[in-house]
């Protein structure tokens, strides 16, 4: 890590924070193509068999077969959508970048494949060790023209996590599925959710966030994209001042 470091001579009115800032940055969704709208489909849909990892960008087909709807009824988001059992069940499933020990949140929506088969759909979503069947009743609303939104959080315990979800329905009626996306949402310890990413605890603050030192220090980050640390030079007073700070730039490993 190679530290710069230089003073500036900085005027600050009455900008005094004490204590960690919420993030308002917007978290990214770390799936490849997650609402299944690359090009290549249709007309209508087409049933996708295993195996297949070429078809649907970002996306393995696995067991029997999917269908990959663009048109035989309506998407949650966009065009396209999947119905989870082509001829007969079968599974998605991508490798998502990920950092061992962090928590994941993973948002999808969930609809069925109203032509025949259960009235109630069931796919199963799995990623680490978070596994779990989800379930759409499909009464009162024909295939597309109902979606609902399903979550679940899973921690990594590695560099690559497979994210997949399999039909349970052992027909060609299936759930359906659209608009998957992952977020990160916690850190692993010694680590703090930045821009989302994880940065050690304490260290490498990033411009514009505001970074609580300790209970008396005060910290502005502002200046540019680099990190920067401000440290008035006497610590704990608040109010208008001209204050000697110290900026550093961090650069990493
Ligand atoms: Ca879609
Ligand atoms: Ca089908």
């Amino acid at each position: 890590m190679k530290i710069n470091s230089k003073y500036l001579l900085a005027g600050i009115l009455s900008l005094v924070l004490i204590g960690g800032f919420g993030n308002a940055f917007a978290a990214t969704n770390i799936v490849n193509n997650g609402s299944f709208e690359n090009a290549g489909c249709g007309p209508l849909f087409d049933t996708v068999f295993t195996p297949d990892s070429t078809t649907i960008t970002g996306w393995t087909v696995g067991l029997a077969s999917i269908d990959w709807i663009c048109g035989y009824w309506t998407a949650q988001d966009g065009s396209n959508s999947i119905d989870m059992s082509g001829n007969a069940a079968g599974s998605v499933s991508q490798d998502i970048t990920t950092i061992a020990g962090a928590v994941y949140d993973v948002q999808f929506y969930m609809s069925g494949n109203t032509d025949s088969g259960n009235i109630i759909k069931q796919l199963t979503a799995t990623a680490a060790a978070s596994s779990g069947p989800f379930t759409y009743d499909t009464t009162g609303h024909p295939s597309g023209t109902n979606w609902e939104l399903k979550s679940f959080p899973f921690t990594a315990t590695g560099a690559t996590t497979t994210l997949t979800f399999t039909s349970d329905e052992p027909n060609a009626y299936g759930a359906a599925l659209d608009n998957v996306s992952v977020v990160l949402s916690r850190c692993p310890a010694g680590f703090d959710l930045v821009d989302d990413a994880c940065v050690p605890s304490n260290q490498n603050p990033v411009a514009g966030e505001l970074v609580p030192l300790n209970t008396t220090a005060l910290f502005i980050s502002s200046l540019s994209s680099s990190a920067i640390w401000m440290v008035p030079a006497i610590l704990g007073i608040a109010g208008v001042g001209i204050y000697f700070i110290q900026t550093r730039t961090h650069k990493d490993n």
